[in-house]
């Protein structure tokens, strides 16, 4: 019928010029972060554009770029690109900053924390804010704290339950404080790209890694190529939003405003289900083949003991005073 006809032309003209308007209005934003699009820092990420839209109402689409496609393959690079207004946002974690920030190691040093309180206390305290100031000063603008969470050890070649175990394994690892810590272990360290690592356990490279069990063990799949996990809780890694202060300066106070909400609740959201990842998780890595070893007290202390040289070495680089604010706020919790 006719007026069926026109009203379905009327009703395509009708989106075809929404999505037109659409692609016009919105100003396309990059973020970048360094795992895949299955982990919670990609689900935070993606809600943090979701959260900006609505704010907006559709002003800006953040795109999410996984894998640190935008630095090739760098994780690392990812917060120069930030630092230097490159790029928009990054979601990544401590680690990656400290080739350009030291200060960052401060969060992973081995052992500081003992569980989620005396980290929330960090994040949310005093630490939390000294540790952004210190960002700004390299014009990257923290938003928010998120989680990728208290690092675990796995690797194909036996249980670890002692530090002995660890001697003469070959270890990726992402960053050069943890370089210093598998060397005080007496194992072999190597740093990689995250993205490369997968394949290189896969082939035999190397021999294990450490990584959180719900950010990334899980949903990149390293079950599948690794055999014993540990839970040695050996060092906490927080991933964090952050802005390029290029960008930031660029918006009104009011859009400052949701941006600085949309932030704060993405990773709210991220550290949620990421915690839920990793209660859950040891259940699912058992169903998935591996072998979990869960250290006693006394285990815990042989491994904080013998990383301890590690631990010292770093607190002078990122300095005592720094690491005083974290160690008194962890003490009155
Ligand atoms: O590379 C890693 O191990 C990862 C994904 O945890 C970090 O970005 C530090």
């Amino acid at each position: 019928m006719k007026f069926e006809k026109l009203n379905r032309l009327a009703l395509t003209a009708t989106v075809a010029l929404a999505a037109l308007m659409g692609t016009a209005s919105a100003e396309t934003l990059r973020l970048s972060h360094n795992t895949g699009d299955a982990t919670t820092w990609h689900k935070g990420a993606e809600r943090f554009n979701e959260l900006l839209s609505a704010a907006t109402g559709g002003a800006y689409d953040v795109k999410v770029f996984p894998n640190a496609s935008l630095s090739g393959g760098d994780q690392m690079k990812q917060a120069e690109m930030v630092s230097r207004g490159f790029l928009d946002f990054v979601v990544t974690s401590a680690i990656n900053v400290t080739p350009l920030v030291p200060e960052m190691a401060v969060f992973s040093l081995p052992y500081l924390y003992s569980g989620y309180e005396a980290v929330d206390a960090t994040t949310d305290g005093a630490p939390g804010e000294k540790m952004k100031e210190i960002m700004a000063t390299h014009d990257i603008i923290v938003l928010a704290w998120g989680e990728n969470g208290f690092r675990e050890v796995t690797n194909n070649v036996r249980p670890i339950k002692s530090p002995e175990d660890m001697k003469g394994l070959k270890m990726r690892v992402a960053g050069p404080m943890y370089i210093d810590v598998m060397n005080a272990l007496g194992a072999n360290p190597q740093q990689m790209q995250w993205t490369e690592t997968f394949t290189a356990l896969q082939q035999g490279v190397v021999d294990g890694q450490e990584n959180p069990i719900g950010a990334v063990i899980i949903p990149q799949r390293v079950y599948e190529v690794q055999k014993y996990l540990t839970t040695w809780h050996y060092s906490y890694d927080p991933v964090f939003l952050g802005i390029s202060r290029k960008r930031w300066e660029s918006f009104d106070d009011a859009t400052k405003a949701k941006v600085q909400q949309a932030a704060s609740e993405a990773m709210a959201y991220q550290k949620d289900i990421t915690r839920q990842a990793t209660a859950s998780g040891i259940e699912l890595l058992k169903e998935k083949g591996m072998e979990i070893y869960e250290p006693t007290a006394e285990e815990l202390q042989s491994f904080r003991d013998a990383t301890k040289p590690a631990f010292d070495k770093w607190s002078e680089k990122v300095g005592p005073e720094l690491v005083k604010t974290f160690t008194d706020t962890i003490a009155a919790k």
